[in-house]
């Protein structure tokens, strides 16, 4: 009988006692957010339509310091000459996601670089905003790798004027090395 009445006691207790509070996503604790295969840090970044060039990875924790799971990351580049954009991938049970940027440019209209703003987010919060120069070898945005864009490389080769769309390794000259990165891309498609 003692014990029977011990056992309700706390179980009174339990259910009298005040609830936890949830942790009430305001905002993230330190995220971890970094571009990888950036063609220079994070201010020239190289999109291909089937996503194997620069891409950005984030780690996300709550306030309560538990990982941000199952949640949306949305990486949006803003330029009006950037085809797909967003792009998303989800948070793991680490609170970890790679964005993989499955992106095509369109940079047809002349030699320049296409510079973005881009801002990265989830849940409606900002984790990071900034703005990069962008390279692509898909450079009329069809979301394919193909003769047609190498219409363009070829146009760009060591010309007079530098070519910087089609720089890409960023040494300030388009020639055999551009050309082999361009070939690691050939044919690629989203
Ligand atoms: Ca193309
Ligand atoms: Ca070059």
């Amino acid at each position: 009988m003692k014990r029977l009445l011990a056992s309700a006691i706390v179980l009174c207790a339990l259910l009298s006692a005040a609830p936890v509070a949830a942790c009430v996503p305001g905002g993230f604790m330190d995220p971890v957010v970094y571009w990888t295969q950036a063609v220079k840090t994070d201010s020239l970044l190289g999109v291909c339509p089937s996503g194997d060039w620069s891409g950005i990875e984030v780690t996300l924790y709550d306030l309560c310091a538990m990982p941000v799971a199952g949640k949306e990351v949305v990486l949006t580049l803003a330029d009006g000459r950037v085809c797909d954009s967003p792009v998303t991938a989800i948070t793991d049970m680490y609170g970890h996601a790679h964005v993989v940027v499955k992106l095509g440019l369109n940079s047809s209209a002349g030699t320049a670089r296409v510079g973005s703003a881009y801002s990265l987010t989830c849940m409606g919060l900002t984790i990071r905003t900034g703005t990069a120069s962008l390279v692509s070898p898909d450079y009329n945005c069809n979301q394919s790798v193909d003769a047609l864009d190498f219409s363009f490389f070829a146009l760009d080769w060591l010309p007079a004027a530098y070519a910087a769309r089609s720089d890409f390794n960023d040494d300030k000259v388009v020639d055999a090395l551009d050309f082999s990165i361009f070939a690691l891309h050939w044919l690629h498609s989203n």
